[in-house]
């Protein structure tokens, strides 16, 4: 076994100790629907961050300003009729989620870079200075200019060299959902946080307004526990799944008012993984993808859209249902944060005899896993400084054993008010313990043989 794989495995199986001690408490503790607001109140940990606020309707057909949860958007300064905006590439320190730290490359102190945002028509005007230790170019994914413009080093221009600043210049002429990123060791500057999106609104919008309109970018990083570097070769195994560079419980929450019409634009820069993106309560309906708009008769409805690699898809979805809504990639190891994936198959496993001869080598070695996983967020274990080899956070009836490219669409009569807190479930709306007068009227034996 290499050493990194038992430091990582050493820290997954002092959680099975407490699982073997802990399997009957969660059954124990169900919060009733009524309690759901005061239980919120008591723990502390939501989410961070609340409503948006306000939004500026500051486009053409009253179009709202998008929304770049946990990011920013790029300023711009007008001169004559050019918006002229300056994008840094530099080192960055980023947090994933607290407790869950790195050394990053970015844009402008973060990543992913500063939503680009335009209008139809516009011309820009961007300048790029390079504070990275290695040459770099930005390409705007998608977008049409002019061949000299499209950042492809070598191909299409020199590489910015350290220290040096570049001017690109062009129109955008199509509006859409794009995206941008180096040209030049794109695997190691994307790998490192070198990401970000671009929106350009129509001058003349066609189809219903929509109410808000977010943007998020799918990225997926491979940080060893304990490290702070973010691994540019790997290939495989990430372990860190992020909608703009956060993981849950790191994801800010999109919040929107009731009935409100919404738009989520998704780009997906991560190395090798496309991301199956599922909504909760509602479904939606893909109206453009980077390559443009698509026609109403082509669209259909999705509760699921899959954002290939090097892609965005941008669906919109009328918000109906009340609640806290999970959205997250489908693929469940996209929803761990660095979480061992080579682990012996121990469920149904008596483990008693191998905890004892591990043991001499690792003081307090237990095995994990022989009763599931599901309650290893809930395990107060010691983990290595610089990780989160767990899942979950604390939610309002329990914790939350998902972690990594996860995050709520918190629908609310009051988004501005409410955004913040737990959904308060109405009374009787709630799963809970069935009762067993009920379970007798309707005839069910919850001891019955199949
Ligand atoms: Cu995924």
């Amino acid at each position: 076994m290499k050493r990194r794989d038992f430091i990582e495995m050493t820290a997954l199986s002092a959680t099975g100790a407490l699982l073997l001690r802990n399997t009957a408490r969660a059954q124990d503790h169900v919060a009733p629907a009524a309690a759901s607001t005061s239980a919120s109140a008591a723990k502390p940990a939501l989410p961070p961050t609340a409503a948006h606020g306000a939004i500026a309707r500051i486009f053409p057909g009253g179009q709202p300003a998008v929304i770049t949860p946990n990011g920013s958007t790029l300023p711009w300064r007008t001169v004559g009729d050019v918006k002229v905006g300056h994008l840094i590439a530099m080192p960055i320190a980023h947090t994933f989620t607290p407790g869950l730290d790195a050394d990053c490359w970015g844009y402008n102190g973060g990543t992913p870079g500063p939503t680009i945002e335009a209008v139809e028509g516009d011309r820009i005007r961007i300048y790029v200075t390079n504070r990275l230790p290695e040459a770099t170019t930005v390409h705007w994914h998608g977008v049409l200019l002019p061949n000299g413009m499209d950042g492809v080093a070598g191909l299409t221009q020199k590489p910015i060299a350290p220290g040096e600043t570049f001017k690109y210049e062009f129109t955008f002429t199509r509006p859409g959902t794009y995206m941008y990123h180096p040209h030049f060791d794109e695997m190691t500057q994307m790998a490192l946080g070198m990401v970000g999106m671009i929106v350009v609104h129509p001058k003349s919008p066609r189809g219903p307004r929509v109410d808000r309109d977010f943007v998020l970018m799918t990225h997926e990083w491979k940080l060893r526990v304990g490290m702070h570097r973010p691994d540019p070769s790997a290939m495989l195994d990430f372990n860190v799944l992020t909608f703009n560079s956060k993981a849950y419980p790191g994801t800010a929450p999109l919040v929107v008012g009731h009935r409100e019409r919404v738009r989520i634009r998704i780009g997906n820069l991560s190395a090798m993984d496309h991301h199956p993106i599922h909504l909760h309560g509602h479904y939606f309906h893909v109206t453009a993808t980077d390559g443009g708009e698509i026609p109403v008769a082509g669209q259909w409805p999705e509760t699921t859209v899959l954002v290939p690699v090097g892609s965005t898809r941008t669906v919109e979805l009328s918000a109906d249902a009340l609640g806290d809504w999970p959205m997250h990639c489908h693929m469940t190891h996209h929803v761990m944060t660095q979480m061992g994936h080579e682990l012996p198959v121990m469920l149904g496993a008596d483990a008693r005899r191998i905890n004892q001869r591990v043991r001499p080598l690792v003081p307090g070695y237990m095995n994990m896993g022989q009763n599931g996983m599901g309650d290893m967020g809930d395990m107060k274990m010691p983990i290595p400084d610089n990780s989160q080899p767990m899942r979950g956070s604390p939610g309002p009836f329990s914790s939350i054993d998902m972690g990594g490219m996860f995050t709520v669409l918190k629908v609310r009569q009051d988004p501005e008010r409410e955004g913040s807190g737990w959904y308060a479930h109405p009374q009787g709306t709630v799963a809970d313990r069935a009762d067993p007068q009920q379970l007798a009227a309707d005839g069910i034996d919850p001891d019955a043989k199949q």
